[in-house]
Formats: structure tokens, C-alpha cells, sequence
């Protein structure tokens, strides 16, 4: 048995909202029922490698801060492999079920391709070891394709197609792993599939190249028989100044235009949805809408702070928002709740990382709790109903049923009175219900 991470921690537990212990769930009670369903069916909580085991905690004007005595600091295999063993104690005391990872966060880059794929490959031994010991599954898997030099101008929308080629044999591996430790799904973010300035740019040749790549996934994954949901997670900007999958609409529009839709849903997050000048409301319900809402990185920006700043995710407004889009459409499938999210560069310890998803945990537990109370309450939806009564029979249901023409409804309109300000939008009054029941 290796030398313990976080010795003096212990299982975390649900000791309910009285408690004050730092290192309990004071909301999350993964056994609760709440609409015929356990708070950990509803939540698939899952935690980010890249951040919580990744991330040193440097920025712009300073170097990392982030103490992780686990760490040797070197690049070594064996150092990644007693990382991913620290990585499965933390997620198994916290009893998050899940977890997602990019390959280059788990195993060191080799000097060729080949070395890689060797040192993912004694990663992913550990990783399965870990699985099975622990019962922890994988969320989704995904590859690196943007931090490495070669991708500066970007992977499927570089103007080098051997660039190209090198992203393909990359996400090539990274499907394959994914596959071998069962993963439910594979995650496509847009990396530095964009532009910094259009001078230099095909952009049309370029959006078809990443059409193109996607196409290419989705054969590979038939052929191997990986039958885990895909996903493309919007962002507007960041890296480049423009990114092609920059929000929910501009995905699906995408995904239709190449005939991509039946292969992939939106794997959403919170911040990339501020960064985009969206709510992450407005994006779940674009989502929905399209039947396309797969999985969500839980995190969250700073409103003073115009980057991708990716917070532990604790306002109750907002977890409210996403757990009701999310009963709305009957529970995620194959998604989950991942914490795309790290500590701040000041909370360095690693009883931090325990406090970012402690909280984490219970704001969406309790946004689950009020989520169904606001459902069960019905006065909410009962004011929405009634604001398109007009659409249920008559008229409405008529234009609705095709019956319709402009001519019919100018006839309509000249025999009728105005319908000037015909029914009011409630706005207080349904933030006043949200308020009663959060
Ligand atoms: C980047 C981001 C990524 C993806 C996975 O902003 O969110 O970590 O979630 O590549
Ligand atoms: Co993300």
C-alpha cells in the first residue's frame, strides 16, 4: 500500500445542515430521494484531473503556489502514476462517482507519438486498477489538442494538415482509452479551433476541416464499438479571439449544417456561457430545446474578472437554474456534474481542494432540493402555462395546427379588438416565489 495523500482526512459524510464540521455535506445526502430519484443519480458529480490534480495555481505575473506533497514535480511515469493513485483516494473520501481527465493530464508527453501513447498506456493501467478497486467510473475522456507548440494555430483547423494528421492519431488514442476504462462519454472542446485575425484566415475551409474531423470520430467510434456519448462544449473566446463553437446556438448550427447532430450533444459550461454574454439559463434552454443537453462543466467566472477565471461554483441562484433545466429534461443520461473548476491560487493546501468541492457539492444539492420544491410548488409553472393560454385552443391552437394563413389572420384581426397589452409578465412576482423556496 502506497504512503497515504490525505491522511488526516476521512470519508466525507452527510451530517445535515446543522453541522458544523468543514469536512461534512451539509446538503448532499446521496441516498435523499427527491422525485423518485437518489441526490446521486440526479448529480453524477465528477472531478476535473486537469484542475484538481493538474493545476499549480500559477497565473500571468507569478509562478505556481499550489503544495502537493504527493507530487515529486517531475514529469516522470511513475510520478504520474502515483498522482493518479492520490488523485482516486481524494475522489473516493469525497465519494464524488465520477471523474474526467485530457490524456496529457494523466500521463507525460513522449518525445515521438509512440512514447505517448506508451506512457498513456501505463497510466491508464493505474487509472483501471483504481477504478475497480474503487468503483469510480469515468464521466468522459478527452485529448489535449492545445498546448502543445504544434497546435498554435490550431489541431483540426490548422492550415498544416500534418498538424491535422497529429490531432487525429491523438484523439485516435485518447477514444480508445476512454473506451477501455468504460468511459460514458468523450468530450470535443474547441482548443484553439479559432482565429486571431481574419487577415490570415480560411475560415470556411477551416469550419469544414473541423466538420470534417468530427466526421472521422464518429467512424472510429462505430468501428471500435465505443458506444458513449460524444460532446462539443461551447466557448466563445479564449484561447483565440474568436472561437468556432462559441456557445450553444452557434454549436448546433454547426453540428446541423454537417450533419453531425445525431452523433453529438452539448457538454455546457457556466463560465464559457457568461464568457459568450449568455446566462448559463440561457444556454441549458437552447440545449434542451434541441434535445442536445448531454452533460455540464459545473464552475463558474467572476463578474469583475473578464476570464475564463472557472470558480467552485456556490450560488444557490444558479445551481436552482441548472438543476431545474436538468429535471426539466429528465436527468442527465450519460452526463454529469463536473467540476471544471480549481482553487484559487491563494487556497493552496490540500485540505483546499476538500473545501472547493465540499461546497461545490452541497450548492447543487441544495439547487436540486429547491429545483423540485419549485416543481412540486407548481406556481411557477402554472403562471407560464397561463401566459400561452391564448395558444391552447381557438386561434391559437389553429395558427399552431398549420390552419392558417396571413390572409385568415388579417380577417381575425380587423373583426377583433387590440389585444394591446394583454396579460402581464409577472417578472417580481415569480422572483418573489424563487425567493420564498430557496
Ligand atoms: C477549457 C475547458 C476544458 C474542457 C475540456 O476552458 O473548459 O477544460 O472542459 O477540454
Ligand atoms: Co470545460
Amino acid at each position: 500500500m502506497t504512503q497515504s495523500a490525505f491522511p488526516d482526512v476521512s470519508s466525507i459524510r452527510y451530517e445535515g445542515p446543522e453541522s458544523r464540521n468543514p469536512l461534512a455535506f451539509k446538503q448532499y445526502n446521496p441516498e435523499e430521494l427527491i422525485e423518485g430519484r437518489t441526490m446521486r443519480e440526479h448529480l453524477r458529480f465528477s472531478v476535473a484531473y486537469w484542475h484538481t490534480f493538474r493545476a499549480t495555481g500559477t497565473d500571468p505575473f507569478g509562478a505556481g503556489t499550489m503544495i502537493r506533497p504527493w507530487d515529486d514535480g517531475t514529469a516522470s511515469v511513475g510520478n504520474a502514476q502515483a498522482r493518479a493513485r492520490a488523485a482516486f483516494e481524494f475522489i473516493e473520501k469525497l465519494g464524488a462517482p465520477f471523474y474526467a481527465f485530457h490524456d496529457r493530464d494523466v500521463a507525460p508527453e513522449g518525445a515521438t507519438l509512440a512514447e505517448s501513447n506508451r506512457n498513456l498506456d501505463a497510466v491508464v493501467q493505474v487509472l483501471k486498477e483504481e477504478q475497480q478497486r474503487t468503483g469510480i467510473r469515468l464521466l468522459w475522456g478527452t485529448a489535449n489538442l492545445f498546448t502543445n507548440p504544434r497546435f498554435v494555430h490550431g489541431a483540426a483547423t490548422s492550415p498544416n494538415a500534418d498538424v491535422f494528421a497529429c490531432a487525429a492519431a491523438q484523439v485516435k488514442k485518447a477514444i480508445e482509452v476512454t473506451h477501455e476504462l468504460g468511459g460514458a462519454g468523450y468530450t470535443f472542446w474547441g482548443g484553439r479551433e479559432g482565429y486571431s485575425t481574419l487577415w490570415n484566415t480560411d475560415m470556411k475551409r477551416e469550419v469544414e476541416h473541423l466538420a470534417r474531423f468530427l466526421h472521422l470520430a464518429v467512424d472510429y467510434k462505430k468501428q471500435i464499438g465505443f458506444t458513449g456519448a460524444f460532446y462539443i462544449e461551447p466557448k466563445p473566446r479564449e484561447p483565440t479571439k474568436h472561437q468556432y463553437d462559441s456557445d450553444a446556438a452557434a454549436c448546433l448550427n454547426f453540428l446541423r449544417e454537417y450533419d453531425l447532430l445525431p452523433h453529438f450533444k452539448l457538454n455546457l459550461e457556466t463560465n464559457h456561457a457568461t464568457l459568450a454574454g449568455h446566462t448559463m439559463q440561457h444556454e441549458i434552454e437552447v440545449a434542451i430545446s434541441a434535445d442536445a443537453l448531454g452533460s455540464i462543466d459545473a464552475n463558474t467566472g467572476d463578474e469583475l474578472l473578464g476570464w475564463d477565471t472557472d470558480q467552485f461554483p456556490t450560488n444557490l441562484y444558479l445551481t436552482t437554474q441548472v438543476m431545474l433545466g436538468v429535471l426539466k429534461m429528465g436527468g442527465f443520461t450519460t452526463g454529469g456534474l463536473n467540476f471544471d473548476a480549481k482553487v484559487r491560487r491563494e487556497s493552496f493546501e490540500p485540505i483546499d481542494l476538500f473545501h472547493a468541492h465540499i461546497g461545490g457539492m452541497d450548492a447543487f444539492a441544495r439547487g436540486l432540493k429547491i429545483a423540485a420544491a419549485i416543481r412540486a410548488d407548481g406556481r411557477m409553472a402554472g403562471i407560464v402555462k397561463n401566459r400561452y393560454a391564448s395558444w391552447d385552443s381557438g386561434l391559437g391552437a389553429d395558427i399552431e395546427a398549420g390552419k392558417h394563413t396571413l390572409a385568415t389572420l388579417e380577417e381575425h384581426a380587423l373583426s377583433s379588438p387590440d389585444p394591446i397589452q394583454h396579460g402581464s409578465g409577472r417578472q417580481e412576482l415569480l422572483e418573489n416565489i424563487i425567493n420564498e423556496l430557496i
